[in-house]
């Protein structure tokens, strides 16, 4: 990348003549521009917030792929009380959710993070799978 762009400002040079290539070769623009091409070529990342849904005995999606860092927020859209809890040791761990409660947990380590439903943990399990 360093290359193409120290190529680009000698181009830019060239085009001013000879009279102004030493003025050319002064200016700072080229950097400016390499700047915000850097910030063009990042900004597709992964979003970073993901919203699951609990409806009366599922989590929608039951299995979520999001990359590492996003946050993912969990709300109760059902009639009854829901829970957000992990398998084993994991970190999830919402508490009892009333209808239209939010959980939150942001996801800084890969894995498979299993989960489920304290109250309704036969049928309501899933997962977020975090690359
Ligand atoms: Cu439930």
């Amino acid at each position: 990348m360093a290359a193409a762009t120290a190529g680009a400002v000698s181009m830019l040079g060239a085009g001013y003549g000879s009279d102004s290539a030493q003025a050319a070769g002064q200016q700072a623009p080229p950097a400016a521009a390499a700047v915000v091409s850097t910030v063009s070529f990042n900004t597709p990342n992964a979003p970073s917030a993901v919203q699951v849904g609990i409806v009366d005995f599922a989590f929608s999606p039951s299995t979520l792929t999001v990359s590492q860092g996003t946050t993912v927020t969990w709300t109760n859209d059902g009639a009854v009380l829901h829970s957000v809890k992990s398998d084993g040791r994991g970190p999830l761990h919402s508490g009892p959710l009333s209808p239209g409660e939010s959980y939150s947990f942001r996801f800084n380590s890969p894995g498979t993070y299993s989960y489920y439903c304290c109250f309704h943990s036969s049928v309501m399990l899933a997962k977020v799978i975090v690359r």
